[in-house]
């Protein structure tokens, strides 16, 4: 069954507008290397502040990006998946209001008025239409699951017996993962930030607004993760030219990403005062839980490899490995995964570093943790994005990619830039060196008196990165808009597309993850024991409450009476 033509357009657009501001996310990210080894030794560049750069970069790239393609990725393949006609009605609205919702928060960052970087907790303060933004852009975010649920209930009724097709179930934990962090983000953000930037109450309580968004922030990452999983699982073992190893590695997959993903924020406060060590403990322990099903993942991905890869004729302990489809033209789309997973070994290691509450004392806040989600979220999120996204807007077009061999080297390009980049970031962390900070101005000019010549090195090898990684994007937007510039493929013009999933291996019947239920009873009853004892914590202890900042200075915008 065709999708929809006006599904097709709402697709096109959730793709397309959000690679569209990722122009000005990328650029922001050439410039903050260039800001942090003293390139560019001022307070702004082309009238754009530091901070609201940094903001800028993080909001697009780590927010809308991802929350656009996660959503256009969703309607393709459930409705691909159920056979089933998605409402244009629904999924039109949930467009309007994401698209809404981020143009207020961009035009509130442009303005300088929204300085509070992506993270956006007090007591840095933004304008009230910034947070209003957000509040409709996640509003419109949570349409497609409520659109999706009556067609999954439908297809469970005609298909008696039936597992839900694996791809369905990927996207569906994506969205149960998304409903489930964003309601406390949305709590933060009506009862604690807009009346505060409206100025109907006086100061916040930090402690409390930080808790809520980690509440968010964590299962965040894996919302990012998911649709990246769900390419990996459904479509590499295809374009690798093999199966995928086991069907049963998918689904517990996803359902533990339910039940794990929230309960751990705290990991990211375990230097934040006001909340105890007891519950830091408990959920620093949990994130370690949360690794296993990146572990099954990894031991999954390499099966299906090896297993294409032999059916290419492949042999030997290690020798199979050279068999892979790295660099066939047509074929385009396997490096953007592959690579991607070549990066996430690297993250997910030093994701455990993070993780283990002494030594994240070592590298909390230094430039070891951008280089640690570079290598996550710039790593496989962002080149599932960037591939996944080339893949579904020339094949809805039925638009040939133009210089194949140009698209194929964007992954490897970036794969290099991203690992020099961190590298140089991995070091500069070790080393003290702060993240969020404009080094040129203070730590890396030589007429300061906090001048640190020992960070020269390691700001200069991330520029290098830095820079390389800028390119490959450049290089992308190339192809993306030669191919769309390009004629229509007469070839497939007449063919309805469709996304090539692989088949299975080993089909097991295990009746524990066939349905959602319990999974998603098990998460909220998780979140309940790990958030309510520190929260309620949090809200006896009635800390003084915080008054507005801007980042560039240590000097309240307000005073709190
Ligand atoms: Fe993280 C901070 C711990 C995963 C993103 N993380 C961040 C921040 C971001 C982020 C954005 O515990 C900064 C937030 C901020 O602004 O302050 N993270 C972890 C752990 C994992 C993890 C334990 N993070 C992610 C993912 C992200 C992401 C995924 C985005 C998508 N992270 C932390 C902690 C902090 C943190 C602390 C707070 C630090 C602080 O002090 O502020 C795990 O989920 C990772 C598990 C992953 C693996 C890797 C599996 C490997 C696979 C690849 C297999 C490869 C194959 C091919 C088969 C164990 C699946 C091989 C082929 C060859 C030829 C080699």
């Amino acid at each position: 069954m065709e999708l929809q033509k006006s599904i097709q357009r709402i697709i096109l657009l959730e793709l397309l507008v959000p690679l569209g501001l990722l122009i000005f996310g990328a650029f922001h990210g050439v410039l903050q290397v260039l800001f942090r080894a003293g390139v560019i030794r001022a307070n702004s560049f082309a009238g754009i502040e530091y901070y609201e750069g940094l903001t800028a970069h993080g909001v697009i790239n780590a927010i809308v990006l991802t929350t656009f393609f996660a959503v256009a990725l969703g309607h393709a393949l459930v409705s691909q998946e159920l056979k089933s006609r998605l409402s244009t009605f629904g999924a039109s609205l949930s467009l309007v209001l994401m698209l809404l919702g981020a143009v207020m928060a961009a035009a509130m960052i442009y303005l300088g008025k929204a300085t509070v970087l992506y993270t956006f907790y007090p007591p840095l303060k933004a304008h009230p239409v910034f947070y209003i933004g957000l509040a409709i852009f996640i509003v419109g975010s949570w349409i497609p699951l409520f659109l999706w649920i009556p067609l999954y209930l439908r297809w469970r009724r005609d298909n008696p017996g039936e597992k839900t097709p694996l791809a369905v179930v990927g996207i569906f934990s994506t969205f149960i993962v998304w409903q489930m962090a964003t309601l406390p983000v949305a709590f933060e953000v009506l009862a604690q930030l807009v009346p505060w930037s409206l100025g109907w109450t006086a100061g916040v309580n930090v402690v409390l607004s930080r808790t809520l968004f980690w509440f968010f922030g964590h299962p965040l990452v894996y919302f990012w993760l998911l649709p990246t999983y769900v390419l990996y699982y459904t479509m590499l073992p295809r374009l690798a030219g093999g199966k995928l190893f086991s069907d049963f590695a998918g689904r517990f997959t996803f359902l533990s990403l339910i039940l794990l993903s929230c309960p751990l924020g705290l990991h990211h406060q375990f230097a934040d005062p006001g909340i105890s060590t007891t519950w830091k403990g408990i959920q620093g322990v949990l994130t370690l839980v949360i690794v296993i099903p990146s572990l099954l993942t990894a031991f999954t991905m390499a099966a299906s490899l090896e297993f294409a890869a032999r059916k290419r004729g492949g042999t030997g302990l290690f020798a199979w490995w050279k068999k892979l489809p790295y660099f066939d033209r047509q074929n385009w789309l396997f490096p953007y995964l592959f690579c991607g997973l070549v990066i996430f070994l690297f993250g997910g290691v030093t994701g455990i570093v993070n993780a283990s509450y002494a030594l994240n004392n070592v590298v909390h806040n230094t430039a070891w943790i951008p280089a640690h989600f570079h290598l996550t979220l710039g790593g496989p999120v962002f080149l599932g994005i960037l591939g996944g996204s080339l893949f579904l807007i020339t094949g809805l077009l039925k638009k040939p990619v133009v210089w194949p061999s140009l698209a194929l080297a964007v992954p490897y390009l970036w794969t290099g830039g991203t690992f020099i980049f961190s590298g140089g970031l991995f070091l500069g962390g070790l080393r003290g060196e702060p993240r969020r900070t404009n080094l040129g101005l203070t730590y890396l000019n030589p007429s300061s008196p906090s001048y640190r010549p020992d960070w020269w090195a390691s700001t200069h090898v991330g520029m290098v990165g830095g820079l390389i990684m800028g390119l490959a994007i450049l290089l992308f937007f190339v192809v993306l808009v030669r191919s769309l510039v390009a004629a229509r493929d007469t070839a497939r013009a007449e063919e309805s597309f469709s996304i090539p999933l692989a088949e299975t291996y080993h089909d097991e019947e295990i009746p524990a993850v066939r349905n959602f239920t319990p999974w998603v009873a098990a998460a909220v009853l998780l979140c309940v024991l790990a958030y309510y004892p520190p929260i309620r914590d949090i809200i006896k202890d009635n800390v003084e409450k915080a008054p507005g900042f801007r980042p560039d200075s240590p000097v309240a915008v307000e005073t709190v009476k």
